[in-house]
């Protein structure tokens, strides 16, 4: 057969007609005319359940965050490039900056005295830090400190900017929807000013978004949020941290609350709402008590994770890594995945695996294309 299309015998697809000249024909037709008869493509266009093209996959921070400082000796951050952001690549998405279908990930770096200059994209973004501190991150003009724990999220749209006030570099990680906004071709974005005035280059404890929105079960009357993103900009990890710790105490206690045994989780949410932070972006913080494993799970649409403490091994269909503090490996749509807390060689012993976690969710949840399957139960 020729480098043909469309193929003329399908060997993955049942009843397909005898191969005949009159057929080579009809073929050559759809060919010249640019159509493709579904009997040939149906096993690949419509699948019994989702296959990515994606990979599992693990990246290592011991490996990031080298190539990171080293990036921050060569490659200047400023204007056009704007961010000294180097992004996970799937192994099977051909070379694309894209951890899955749907989710970039990127460690990001920031030397001491450095401005990542301000702009805006339509793209929702978070931070999230997993060591170290000095950056601000300014958001619609409202600095925001960074420090370890900490979740800082940003919707699609808002001037952002950072600069690092002190005299440490800093790493984090950046979490955006650029391959789904790439995918439907809606992003929009603009440069913002060059220079940012001193008012800002400020190093306020607390932003104003906390100060207005930051205080647990209570909503200013007053400021209407948008819907479409949270006016919170920081979830501190005292708080993370302290909710998952009663979690496991109420547990321990006998009462009811966590996920499954030995495992809690708390999903950052919108404080106006309730319900996801960014519109396309789920993100949570597990926690797995030492020696206490998750039933395997799968779910449609992909998640990246990243190890904040603690070791264990993570099994993604069938594929086993070890993990320590601050690795970070994909799920894939559909791929099942269970999480394993046990002392690593190199942990100190934390007692237990606390990952982070961010996924694309309400994407398929705002379609009722959602799907969960845990130990073969359907949901
Ligand atoms: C961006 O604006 C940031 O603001 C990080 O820190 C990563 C990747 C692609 C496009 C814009 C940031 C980005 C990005």
């Amino acid at each position: 057969m020729t480098a043909s299309p469309v193929r003329l015998v399908a060997e993955d697809a049942p009843d397909q007609p005898r191969p005949t000249t009159e057929l080579t024909e009809l073929y050559r037709g759809f060919e010249q005319e640019l159509l493709v008869p579904l009997w040939t493509e149906i096993g690949d266009l419509m699948p019994a359940h989702p296959q990515s093209k994606a990979a599992p996959h693990l990246w290592r921070w011991d490996s990031l965050l080298p190539l990171a400082r080293r990036a921050g000796e060569l490659v200047p951050v400023g204007r056009g490039g704007e961010r000294r952001a180097i992004a996970l690549a799937n192994p099977s998405l051909g070379g694309r900056p894209f951890a899955s279908p749907t989710l970039w990930a990127a460690i990001q770096y920031l030397l001491p005295g450095e401005d990542a200059p301000e702009h805006r994209h339509t793209q929702h973004a978070f931070r999230f830090v997993v060591e170290g501190e000095g950056v601000w991150t300014v958001v619609g003009r409202d600095p925001v400190a960074m420090r370890r724990g900490d979740f800082l999220p940003q919707a699609g749209w808002n001037w952002h900017a950072h600069h690092n006030a002190t005299s440490e570099p800093m790493a984090w990680i950046d979490g955006l929807d650029i391959p789904f906004q790439y995918a439907t071709e809606a992003q929009f974005f603009e440069f913002g000013r060059d220079e940012v005035s001193e008012a800002e280059r400020i190093t306020p404890e607390r932003s104003r978004s906390e100060r207005l929105w930051g205080h647990p079960g209570l909503r200013p009357v007053g400021a209407e949020p948008s819907p479409a993103g949270t006016p919170l900009l920081a979830y501190r990890w005292e708080h993370t941290d302290r909710a998952l710790t009663e979690q496991l105490e109420l547990e321990a206690e006998g009462f009811a609350g966590v996920v499954e045994p030995g495992h809690a989780a708390v999903q950052f949410s919108h404080p106006g709402t309730g319900g996801d932070v960014l519109p396309t972006l789920r993100t949570q913080m597990h926690r797995v008590r030492r020696g206490a494993e998750t039933a395997p799970r799968r779910e449609v649409g992909s998640s990246v994770y990243q190890v904040f403490d603690g070791s264990g091994t993570v099994t993604i269909d069938g594929h086993t890594w070890t993990v320590g503090r601050g690795d970070l490996f994909v799920v894939p749509s559909w791929q099942s995945l269970s999480i394993r807390s046990e002392a690593g060689h190199t942990d100190s012993d934390s007692g237990a695996l606390d990952l982070f976690r961010f996924s694309d969710a309400p994407v398929f949840e705002a379609l009722h294309a959602d799907r969960v399957q845990v130990e073969g139960i359907s949901r």
